[in-house]
């Protein structure tokens, strides 16, 4: 099977897991764990914060940030796609009790205007606006990179407003492989940034948020209460730290393979992708001129071996990542031509 359901699929290699072997260990609640230490004193400087909290995942990353910004009855303002908002189980509502507003954005970007009009004149009806997050790469915009001058613009008038800003960078280190903007120069613009070890750096467990001092404190005496107090985590940290070294250049090759992929796609029958788009690890395409459902063409595309996910009844994606290589893409490449030559026969 080649399977580009996700970049969170990937298997620890044997070297990630002789670290993880021989990774010294201690009680992180009690602050003990050296390479969970070193992990987040790593995390932080790569993003030019001060510190960075290991939590067990994105989700709880994003969620601990949700309920850091913000107090029951705020609102958020997010895009339509976003992670934080179509994936987290209702979490913002349930666990912070806030109303998210949702923008609808191009690919999953948003532009200033659009967030300025969307925010809460200061009136007793109102719920006060106080966090705008964003997500960079945008996972169901087809990972989308978000353009620094968007993010610089939006930051501008969110810190006129006293708007708090989070970034869901779960695939931060996509954009910046992509773009050769420092990981730094997007994190200054947000309060706090969370990103993924555990997708296409391929690490089995583990995210970071990082902040300045003080946030850092508050972030783990709510990791606490959210359940993600970790003890001999170093094992997970030390997964970590070997993709951080060894795993984050590489993540240009998935990127290729990508591209690849959409070109290859761009000239079957019954899809509907534009390659310019496809600016990371994700493929996102429109399936409707088949006039199958996508979980029908999901189905044909397994009993040739091939996974991908659905995205919507109409469309699919496909994720590349370290664990597919460049002769599983060109054999995807074959699989995706059959499966659509013969719908359209
Ligand atoms: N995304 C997963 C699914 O949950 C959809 C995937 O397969 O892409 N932010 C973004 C942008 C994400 O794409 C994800 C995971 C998360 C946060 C959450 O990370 P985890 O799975 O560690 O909670």
């Amino acid at each position: 099977m080649i399977d580009l359901r996700s970049d969170t699929v990937t298997k620890p290699s044997p070297a990630m897991r002789e670290a993880m072997a021989q990774a010294e260990v201690g009680d992180d609640v009690f602050g003990e764990d050296p390479t969970v230490n070193r992990l987040q004193d790593v995390a932080a400087r790569l993003l030019g914060k001060d510190a960075s909290l290991f939590v067990p995942s994105g989700t709880m990353g994003n969620q601990l940030s949700v309920r850091l910004h913000t107090k029951p009855g705020d609102e958020i303002i997010v895009e339509a796609g976003a992670h934080v908002v179509r994936y987290e189980s209702g979490a913002a509502a349930g666990l912070s009790g806030v109303q998210t507003r949702w923008l609808p954005g191009a690919r999953g970007v948003l532009e200033v205007d659009q967030i300025e009009a969307a925010i809460r004149p200061p009136d007793y009806h109102n719920p006060p606006t106080t966090l705008i997050c964003l997500e960079n790469t945008h996972n169901r915009g087809g990972g989308t990179i978000y353009p620094l001058d968007t993010i610089k613009a939006i930051r501008k008038m969110a810190a006129a407003r006293s708007i708090a800003m989070h970034l869901d960078g779960a695939r931060l280190f996509n954009a910046v492989v992509a773009t050769g903007v420092p990981a730094a120069e997007y994190a200054r613009h947000f309060e706090t940034v969370t990103f993924c070890l555990s997708k296409g750096l391929g690490a089995p467990v583990g995210s970071l948020i990082c902040a300045d001092r003080e946030r850092v404190v508050k972030l783990r005496r709510l990791r606490k209460m959210f359940g993600g107090g970790m003890r001999q985590a170093g094992i997970l940290a030390a997964a970590g730290l070997y993709a951080l070294e060894h795993n984050v250049a590489r993540l240009a090759e998935d990127h290729a393979h990508a591209k690849r992929l959409a070109e290859a796609l761009a000239g079957l029958p019954g899809v509907r992708i534009n390659p310019a788009h496809v600016e990371t690890n994700i493929v996102v395409f429109d399936i409707s001129e088949t006039r199958r459902t996508a979980d029908e063409v999901l189905a044909l595309l397994k009993a040739e071996g091939l996974l991908l996910v659905p995205f919507s009844p109409t469309t699919l994606r496909a994720v590349t990542h370290l664990d597919v290589s460049r002769d599983q893409i060109e054999q995807a490449c074959a699989i995706l031509k059959k499966v659509f030559s013969k719908l359209a026969a």
